[in-house]
Formats: structure tokens, C-alpha cells, sequence
């Protein structure tokens, strides 16, 4: 029977703490008060630089799983070894070929290192989709993606010219991508986890998705997948790889498995070179309440284990840190023998029957399929916990001198021919010595035992994994009339936050997808006035809700609820995302398109996770991303970490995000049923984002015809008086579509200028449109040029062209080229500050007074009008010229 940690920590503490007792009073005895004093001083400085495994719980520093408990393998070691064997080489062969005639880079070491961890789960866990099952969902080490590659050319997925072309995808016939990516590779890859940190914290909130969706009734599993992912021991220390996982323990997800592969490197050096990663990991999981498994020593060591009766081999185990455990990796077997055996005489009888070639191939536990598969049965096994495997191997295992768990390791993507004969020896690779300097690829027939074996183990298993397969599912969404009130206006003043809220109620009551839509909000929902859905439709809990909430008695009151349709992420708004994700690739991991909404707090957006707004474009994610107290200035009084006047800008830069920055309620209407229709009908892959403000004004009726204008970006929303000969064009957008529109009265009541009022709903897209055309006609430069949609709407229309925005001035700018005569911008540029949103207005210059003032100037520029009139204006609206500006260097 195996001893619990507890039992281990006691009875040894016990008898530790029982022997310290007696030489404390043997010295007392024997040496005096003060001298005893003096020695127990000087052992606690020895204690206080002594090497320590990090606070936390952690047990003895071996494998977690006894040998007595370790299932027989189920498979046949030596043909698996083969067929590892041959992925190795191929993985080495496509970075360094790669590497023979280009610098495109790549990475050895870390599939080196991991081959082992997803061989064993290849071969006997992993299960593809079939009818009825979703398939595991496996986040791969990103850099660990040649190895993926070398084992979809031996299953027959890749041919050789696509290997040939790692890292090319540009080449002819294309070829690989660097890393996962599902916007690259859509049949292949399932999760971009190359940045690190995000892949871990995406597969938490996977698991818990896929919870959601059966409480919700919309999976018909034949069984649960399971949720893997693997992460490297440098990336737990980005704080999203393990700033969520108190989440799984809390939410019981045994549906996911995290196996961090501890080659104790990360790419500079030693991931805790004074240290030990896997206890301090150790550590934090158990505290986190995860089912820990650690994988620290291979088979040849339980017999050195077992002899030792002194306690001295745990000692050393204990006493040496991850820096020591490097550097036995890259000395020879003497060297190991003679420091880390021969520190206790006792410790080098247990191994004189071993020469030192047989020292040095004592595997880390990582590396033994055995002890790894003992691992990954257990953590199927678990029940009621995520199970984290924390498995010891070496960084470039088999590259020998060209980077076995060398500092450099990482970096390594170039062999000389000495160290591919030497790779090919250890690896029994048949490759001559004629060709070895080719690195060619080998690949067994078709008909060969190890391509046999390899194949009927996946088709056991369900099919290949990575595999995207997304299976056609469309939405029957309403189309812009469904949400007709909008387009009536409103009698009563409301913000476009009121009025997505007000939307969002009525999509989540739509018979055909209501139930499709995920609401997600990171704590914020009683600042968005969303708090009513809380009660409307509940909020996910696993649990339930176990207590009688405080406000029971309030009509809207906090109901959580096992089938609940909001996700309350409390304040995580990486989490929030990850979530958003989960929903957003739903359509593609499930078969089952939802519709996620994730309203949170504008400034903590794509600021705060831009990675994962950028990976929601790689990962083909589809929904609505909703910045709410949007704008530098319609938020008043929160100040400078809260004012947001960037956010568009950020998300312009993301390839698939149709960012919005609508002004009306309709216009929220007709963006959200047009998206609804691209992403759920068209299937089109990408994602929407609006900022949404919280200024009450009314909203008015939709003018005809404009449903087009809205969703390309631009339309006239109110012409100027007819028959003026100062003509002006005023761009507003949001909230600040008010400054336009009040401006364009005092314009034509005072200065006799006729401006119309246009809404800019998306500056990116008109821009990204424009760019279209231009790269075209740079292309066929003797044909007629194509003129994109803002140069057509705008090429009869004359004056000065001015833009209002409660953003900074690049997001209008983005489309000056291609309006007629250039743009003059008035925008936030500068941090915010707490002040009424008149005082703010003022201060950064989009306020009424100053976007007439900036009209007239920009008229005045375009000698249109004398410059005496601008500083008429000046004092007319009484703006003070001297005021304080906004700070910009
Ligand atoms: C967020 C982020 N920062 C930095 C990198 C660059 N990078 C790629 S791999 C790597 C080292 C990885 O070490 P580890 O996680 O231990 O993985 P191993 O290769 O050792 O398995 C670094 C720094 C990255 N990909 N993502
Ligand atoms: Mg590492």
C-alpha cells in the first residue's frame, strides 16, 4: 500500500523531531547554555542558505506513484520505441533542413525533450472524434510542433514536400506553420498555444465550458472528452498558466489533465537552477486542491531506490537542486557517480554493478513510457479533481554534444554530420552514411509493422489527433427587423450600453438561438445595468446555489444555477476571455455554434489581454466583444486607468475583429443582426467588436436606406442645410456623434456653414477596404483603378472633411489618404483624467464648442473662410486659448 503524504510527513517528522530533542538536551548537558546557543545560531544561518523546496505542500522528491501500483503496459515498448524514434528524427530533420538553406528558425530540443509524454498518450489516450464524441481536446506545447508534424507524415496526414517546407508557408505547394496555428492550419491545428501562458489557462476554462454546455442540455456525448494540455516548466511562470487553476479544483473539472514537461530549461537557462520546479509546482497545485502526479525517476532507478535502506538516497534526491541535475545531463556517468552518488560512500555501493555509460542512461522518469503511462491512467482515473502531471526529462534528449540539456539547447537548429551519425546511432535511424548530410526524411511503407501499429492504435483510439474538423452548423438567426424598436427611436434618453442590454434581452428570448447565446461578464454586470439577467436566466454553477442570497427578496435577485446561462467570471478578464474563446470556437470544437457576448469594463480590454484578443483571430473565434464605459471622455470622473480611448485601435489591428463604434441604437441593431448572419449563417470566421458609452441622449429613428452605410462603416446621417456656400462634412461616431451633431447647428445658426453629419460606424474597415483597392491597382497598374467605398460615397462631396471622435485621432486618421482634400481630427490623445465629462470634453478639444471651432479652422486651412472668423469663434463660444492641454510627447 502506498503511504499518504500525510503518513510520510508525520511518522518521519516524528522521529526527526524526537532525535533533535535529545542532542539539544545532550548539548545543553555537556556544553553549557551559551555555547549551546552559539551552535543552534550557527545552524539556523546554515538552514537559512540552504537550497529549500518552495512553501507549499510537498511530499518526498519521488515518483508520486509507487512501483507496486503500477499497471502492466499495454503496448508493445519496442515497436513504439521504433516508431518514436523515427518521429525524432524527422522533427530534427525539418528544422535543420529548414535551417540548411534559410534562417526560418524552429525548435529540437523541446519535442526532444516531450516525444515520451505524447507517444505514451497517443498511442493509448488520446480519443479522436467520432459520432457522438467530441474527440480529447489536446493543447500541444507549441514549440513542440515539429514533433506533431513528424507523426502526421508517418500516419500519412503530410507528405514530404510539406515537411520539406516547414516554416514556408509561403513556398509552392505551401508548407508547414511554425507553431499551432488554426488560422493557418484549419484541418490540422486546434489550439494556438505558442504564446505562453494563454494555452494553459484556455484549456481550464475549455474543461469548464464543456461542463456548461452539457448542464445546459446541448452535448449528446457518448462520454466526456477530456481536456489536455501541455505546458512547458519556464511557461507556468507566466501568471496566466497558473492564475486560474484554483478554478478547476473549485469547479471539480476531472476532465482535464495538464502534463508540464520539467526539462528543467527554459531558453536563457534553468527554468529554478537553485531550486526544484517540480516540487515547487508541487506546491502550489496540491494547495490549489489539483490530484498531483509526479514522474521524477525512471524504471532502472526502483531497484537503486529500493536498496537503499539508509535514507541517504532520498537525501541526495532532496539535497540537490535543478542546476545539479543539469549538469549530470551534459557530464559523462563518472561525473554522476563520483558527485552525486559518491557524496555518500554508502550511496556508491548501490551502484558499483553499473559502469558509468550505464549511469549516465538512468531515464528521468519523462522519459520512461512505463512510468508515464502509470501517470496517465491515474489521472483518467481521478474523480472530483484536475490532475497536473509533473514530469522530469531532459531538455534536447538524444542531441548529445549538439544540445543535450545545454544551456543553449533551446536555440539549436543546426546539426553538423558528426552529431546526426551520432543522433542516427542512438536512435537505430537506417539512414547511410552517403546521404546523412541531407538530413533526409525517413518515412517506414505503408505496409511496415511500425506504420501498421501506429495507425491501428489511432483508429482504436477514434482518429488523428490534432485534428480541426468542423462540421457544417448553421444558426437560424433573426435578421435586423426582429429587433424593429430600435429603429423607431426612443421617446426617453438612453446610452448604447441601455440599449445593447435591451437587445441582448430580446436575442435571449428568440426561440431559435436564444439558448445559444453566452452572456459573459467579468464583474461588471451591475455597472452595464445587466444585473436584470441575472435572475432572467441564472448563472452558471456547477453547484448550484447552496445558500439564500441576501437580495432573495429583490425582484432581480443573484441566482446562480446549475443550468445557468451567464458566465460570471468574477474579476478575471483573462478569464472572461478564455471563455469567450471556449464559446466562440464552440461551432468547431462541440459542432454546436454559440453565441458569445462578453461585456466587460473597455479599458480592461484588449489593453489588458490583447494577446488573447489577437489569439481569438487565430483560433477562428466568432462572437461579440462589447466595451462598455468606453470613450476618454463619455466616462467621466473615473480618470486615467479607467478612460479608454484606444481600444478601437487595438482591435483595427486584428486581422479577423470587425471593430464598431456605433452611435444609435439601430445602428447596434443592424451590426449585431448582420454579424449574427456572417459568422452563424455565411460562417464567415471573425469576430466583432463595439464600444459601447454610457451617455444618455435620445436615440433617433433610423433613417431610410442606411443599413448598408452602417455595417461598411460610413453614412450621412443628417445633411446640412441646402443652398449654403460654405460647405463642411462632420465624421462623429459614439457618443461624441452628439459634439457633430450640436456643432452642426451653431454652424449654419452662426458662421452660415452648411455641414453634414456623417456616422462613422468603423474607420478600420473603411480603411482595410481602401487598402484592397489600392494594393489592386498598384498591381494592374493600366487598368481602371477600383475605388473603394469611402472614395465613391465621398467623391461628389465638397468642403472641409472633419472627424470627431472620443478616441484618439488614429482611429479616424486611419482613412485620410482616401477622403477628398485630406481629414482634419479632433480625438482624445492623452491620459484621462476625473473630471465632468463637459470639463473633459473642453480639455481634450471634441466638446460642441470645439468641434466648430475645429471645422472652422480646418475651413480656414482650405481658405474657405477668412482665419478672422475662426478667432471670432474663439471668443464667441468662449474657449480659452491658454487652457491646459493634454500631455503627449
Ligand atoms: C509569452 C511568450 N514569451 C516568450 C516566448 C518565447 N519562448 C518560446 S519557447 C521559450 C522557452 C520555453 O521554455 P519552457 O516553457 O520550459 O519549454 P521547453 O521548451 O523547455 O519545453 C520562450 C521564452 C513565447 N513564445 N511566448
Ligand atoms: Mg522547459
Amino acid at each position: 500500500m502506498k503511504a499518504s503524504k500525510k503518513e510520510i510527513n508525520s511518522s518521519g517528522g516524528d522521529k526527526v523531531s524526537a532525535t533533535l530533542k535529545s542532542v539539544f538536551e545532550l548539548a545543553l548537558d555537556s556544553q553549557g547554555t551559551e555555547r549551546t546557543a552559539q551552535m543552534l545560531e550557527q545552524l539556523a544561518q546554515e538552514l537559512r542558505s540552504a537550497p529549500r523546496p518552495a512553501s507549499g505542500v510537498t511530499t518526498p522528491y519521488v515518483n508520486t506513484i509507487p512501483v507496486e501500483e503500477q499497471p502492466e503496459y499495454p503496448g508493445d515498448r519496442a515497436i513504439e520505441r521504433r516508431i518514436k524514434s523515427i518521429m525524432r528524427w524527422n522533427a530534427m530533420a525539418m528544422v535543420v533542413k529548414a535551417n540548411s538553406t534559410t534562417n526560418v528558425g524552429g525548435h529540437i530540443a523541446s519535442f526532444a525533450s516531450s516525444a515520451t509524454l505524447y507517444e505514451v498518450a497517443q498511442n493509448h489516450f488520446f480519443r479522436g472524434a467520432t459520432e457522438n464524441f467530441p474527440g480529447d481536446m489536446v493543447y500541444f506545447q507549441g514549440h513542440a510542433a515539429p514533433g506533431m508534424y513528424a507523426r502526421a507524415y508517418m500516419e500519412g496526414r503530410l507528405d514530404e514536400s510539406q515537411l520539406q517546407n516547414f516554416r514556408q508557408e509561403l513556398a509552392d505547394g505551401g508548407g508547414l506553420s511554425s507553431y499551432p496555428h488554426p488560422y493557418l492550419m484549419p484541418e490540422f491545428w486546434q489550439f494556438p498555444t505558442v504564446s505562453m501562458g494563454l494555452g494553459p489557462i484556455m484549456s481550464l476554462y475549455q474543461a469548464r465550458f464543456n461542463r456548461y454546455l452539457q448542464a445546459r442540455g446541448l452535448t449528446n456525448w457518448k462520454s466526456e472528452p477530456k481536456v489536455w494540455a501541455f505546458l512547458g516548466d519556464g511557461e507556468s511562470d507566466e501568471p496566466e498558466s497558473l492564475g486560474a487553476i484554483t478554478l478547476a479544483a473549485r469547479e471539480n473539472l476531472d476532465n482535464i489533465i495538464w502534463v508540464v514537461n520539467c526539462n528543467l530549461q527554459r531558453l536563457d537557462g534553468p527554468v529554478r537552477g537553485n531550486g526544484k520546479i517540480i516540487q515547487e509546482l508541487e506546491g502550489l497545485f496540491t494547495g490549489a486542491g489539483w490530484n498531483v502526479i509526479k514522474v521524477i525517476w525512471g524504471t532502472e532507478w526502483d531497484d537503486i531506490i529500493k536498496r537503499d535502506k539508509s535514507g541517504l538516497l532520498l537525501k541526495r534526491m532532496e539535497e540537490c537542486v535543478d542546476g545539479d541535475y543539469q549538469k549530470y545531463v551534459v557530464e559523462p556517468g563518472s561525473y554522476t557517480r563520483k558527485h552525486f552518488f559518491g557524496k555518500y560512500p554508502e550511496l556508491l555501493e548501490l551502484v558499483t554493478h553499473l559502469s558509468d555509460e550505464q549511469i549516465s542512461k538512468l531515464l528521468r522518469g519523462g522519459h520512461d513510457v512505463r512510468k508515464m503511462y502509470a501517470a496517465y491512467q491515474a489521472a483518467m482515473d481521478c474523480k472530483g479533481q484536475p490532475t497536473v502531471i509533473l514530469a522530469k526529462t531532459v531538455k534536447g534528449y538524444g542531441l548529445g554534444e549538439a544540445g543535450e540539456g545545454k544551456n543553449i539547447s533551446h536555440q539549436q537548429k543546426k546539426m553538423n554530420e558528426k552529431e546526426l551519425r551520432e543522433f542516427r546511432h542512438r536512435f537505430d535511424i537506417p539512414i547511410s552514411d552517403d546521404v546523412i548530410a541531407d538530413t533526409p526524411f525517413f518515412r517506414p511503407a505503408p505496409d511496415s509493422v511500425e506504420t501498421k501499429y501506429l495507425l491501428a492504435r489511432r483508429q482504436k483510439l477514434g482518429g488523428f489527433i490534432p485534428a480541426r474538423i468542423v462540421k457544417p452548423a448553421t444558426l437560424d438567426v433573426p435578421k435586423a427587423d426582429y429587433f424593429a424598436e430600435f429603429f423607431k427611436g426612443s421617446t426617453t434618453d438612453a446610452s448604447t450600453t441601455m440599449a445593447f442590454v435591451r437587445l441582448l434581452t430580446i436575442l435571449l428570448r428568440h426561440k431559435a438561438v436564444g439558448k445559444n447565446v453566452v452572456p459573459i461578464i467579468p464583474d461588471e454586470a451591475r455597472t452595464f445595468g445587466m444585473d436584470a439577467l441575472f435572475k432572467d436566466i441564472g448563472i452558471y454553477s456547477p453547484k448550484g446555489q447552496l445558500y439564500e442570497p441576501v437580495d432573495k427578496k429583490s425582484l432581480l435577485y443573484y441566482l446562480e444555477k446549475k443550468d445557468g446561462q451567464i458566465l460570471e467570471e468574477g474579476i478575471s478578464e483573462a478569464g472572461a476571455m478564455s471563455s469567450f474563446i471556449a464559446a466562440g470556437t464552440s461551432y468547431a470544437s462541440h459542432g454546436v455554434p454559440m453565441i458569445p457576448f462578453y461585456t466587460y469594463y473597455s479599458m480592461f480590454g484588449p489593453q489588458r489581454v490583447g494577446d488573447q484578443f489577437w489569439l481569438a483571430g487565430d483560433i477562428r473565434a466568432k462572437g461579440f466583444l462589447l466595451g462598455a464605459t468606453s470613450g476618454r471622455t463619455s466616462l467621466n470622473g473615473e480618470g486615467l486607468q479607467h478612460q479608454d480611448g484606444h481600444s478601437l485601435l487595438h482591435a483595427s489591428t486584428i486581422p479577423t475583429c470587425l471593430p464598431y463604434d456605433p452611435a444609435f441604437g439601430f445602428e447596434l441593431a443592424v451590426i449585431i443582426a448582420d454579424g449574427m448572419r456572417r459568422m452563424f449563417v455565411e460562417q464567415e470566421d471573425i469576430f466583432y467588436y463595439l464600444a459601447l458609452y454610457n451617455e444618455n441622449y435620445s436615440m433617433p429613428p433610423m433613417p431610410a436606406g442606411v443599413e448598408d452605410g452602417i455595417v461598411k462603416g460610413l453614412y450621412k446621417f443628417k445633411a446640412g442645410y441646402d443652398g449654403a456656400k460654405i460647405k463642411a462634412h462632420i465624421f462623429g461616431s459614439g457618443s461624441i456623434m452628439q459634439s457633430a451633431l450640436k456643432a452642426q447647428m451653431i454652424l449654419a445658426e452662426k458662421y452660415g456653414v452648411s455641414a453634414d453629419v456623417w456616422s462613422a460606424t468603423s474607420y478600420k474597415l473603411l480603411r482595410t477596404d481602401a487598402i484592397r483597392c489600392q494594393r489592386w491597382n498598384i498591381l494592374h497598374p493600366t487598368q481602371p483603378a477600383k475605388k473603394s467605398y469611402v472614395e465613391n460615397l465621398l467623391a461628389k462631396e465638397t468642403g472641409a472633411f472633419v472627424a470627431v471622435s472620443d478616441n484618439i485621432r488614429t482611429v479616424p486618421d486611419q482613412i485620410a489618404p482616401w477622403v477628398p482634400g485630406g481629414l482634419f481630427t479632433l480625438g482624445t490623445d492623452g491620459f484621462g483624467r476625473s473630471d465632468t465629462r463637459a470639463r473633459l470634453r473642453r480639455f481634450f478639444g471634441v466638446d460642441v464648442e470645439s468641434t466648430v471651432i475645429g471645422t472652422l479652422y480646418a475651413l480656414a486651412e482650405k481658405k474657405l473662410i477668412d482665419r478672422k472668423v475662426v478667432a471670432q469663434a474663439i471668443k464667441d463660444l468662449g474657449v480659452d486659448p491658454e487652457m491646459v492641454q493634454p500631455q503627449i510627447v
